[in-house]
């Protein structure tokens, strides 16, 4: 390959950190981080958790540091983040993935059910953001990523906290690129469509009498690639945002979709 197109997108001798990737989304981010030569630390909320992540790093050849961690939780980051810095380096990339959802009618949803959505899903990012840029202002460089979701768009039914916290996520993408732009700091999001891992597994599993979920021709019906999205499909975006071919794109969202936000979906047949 062209050795400058090669070094645009190179992340060697970077250090990235990626939240809750013991598996799924994040886990498949940091892989592809990993295999563009930057060294990989990721947090989970148990040991054991972190352990089984690590052989499975070591499956795709990459020796990953895994460090128990609540992105709710401003001690443990700064604790985390203290021993990153003293076992690895300072943090260049940071993915704010890890995240969670309830979908239950608002009207059944309580304020604390809503609350714990935001905590994990805005406040995490905000916290984790904090702890990494002293680190990126000194060294006059950092990527920001925050996993977004068509939900900084779009709303739907059963979803009020996640699509209030992901839209919020949205704006704290574009704040934390307005505030730190000037010391060379990207901090861009990825806005996935409907992606197969285990936080929808329950909107593709069969219904109690073995029919298909509807919920499955839904999304398939809404998505010109007429397909779930994978893991992988997130991979180049991820390596493109935190690597020097981004350099100039800031306070972005790109949406990895399988074009969901661009079509209106599929005329009933
Ligand atoms: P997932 O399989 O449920 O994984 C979420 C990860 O976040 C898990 O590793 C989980 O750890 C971790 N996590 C949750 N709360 C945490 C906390 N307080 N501190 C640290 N880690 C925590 O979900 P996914 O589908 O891979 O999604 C990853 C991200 O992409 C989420 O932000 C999600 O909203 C977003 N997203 C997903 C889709 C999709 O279709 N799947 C689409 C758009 C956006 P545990 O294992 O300990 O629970
Ligand atoms: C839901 C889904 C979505 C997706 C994703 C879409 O219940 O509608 O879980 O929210 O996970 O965030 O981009």
């Amino acid at each position: 390959m062209n050795t400058y197109i090669e070094s645009q997108f190179s992340l060697n001798g970077k250090v990235a950190l990626v939240t809750g990737a013991t598996h799924g989304i994040g886990f498949g981010i940091a892989v592809a981080l990993g295999k563009a030569g930057a060294t990989v630390c990721f947090n989970g909320r148990s040991e054991s958790k972190n352990e089984e992540a690590r052989k499975a790093y070591a499956k795709q050849g990459i020796e990953a540091h895994g460090y128990v961690c609540d992105v709710t939780d401003t001690s443990q980051v700064n604790a985390m983040m203290a021993k990153i810095e003293a076992e690895v380096g300072t943090v260049d990339i940071l993915v704010n993935n890890a995240g969670i959802i309830q979908r239950k009618s608002m009207l059944e949803m309580s304020a604390e059910d809503f609350r714990k959505v935001v905590d994990v899903d805005l406040a995490g990012p905000f916290i984790m953001a904090k702890a990494v840029l002293p680190g990126m202002i000194r060294n006059n460089a950092g990527k920001i990523i925050n996993i977004c979701s068509l939900m900084s768009e779009l709303g739907r039914e059963t979803v009020a906290g996640y699509a209030a916290a992901k839209g919020g996520l949205k704006m704290l993408t574009r704040n934390i690129c307005a505030e730190f732009g000037e010391y060379n700091i990207q901090c861009n999001g990825i806005g996935p469509g409907y992606i197969a891992t285990s936080q929808t597994a329950p909107l593709r599993q069969p219904q109690a009498d073995g029919s298909p979920n509807p919920f499955d021709a839904f999304i398939l019906a809404k998505t010109p690639a007429h397909r779930w999205g994978s893991p992988e499909d997130l991979e180049g975006p991820a390596v493109f945002l935190a690597s020097a071919a981004s350099d100039f794109v800031n306070g972005q969202i790109l949406y990895v979709d399988g074009g969901i936000l661009a079509s209106l979906g599929r005329t009933p047949q």
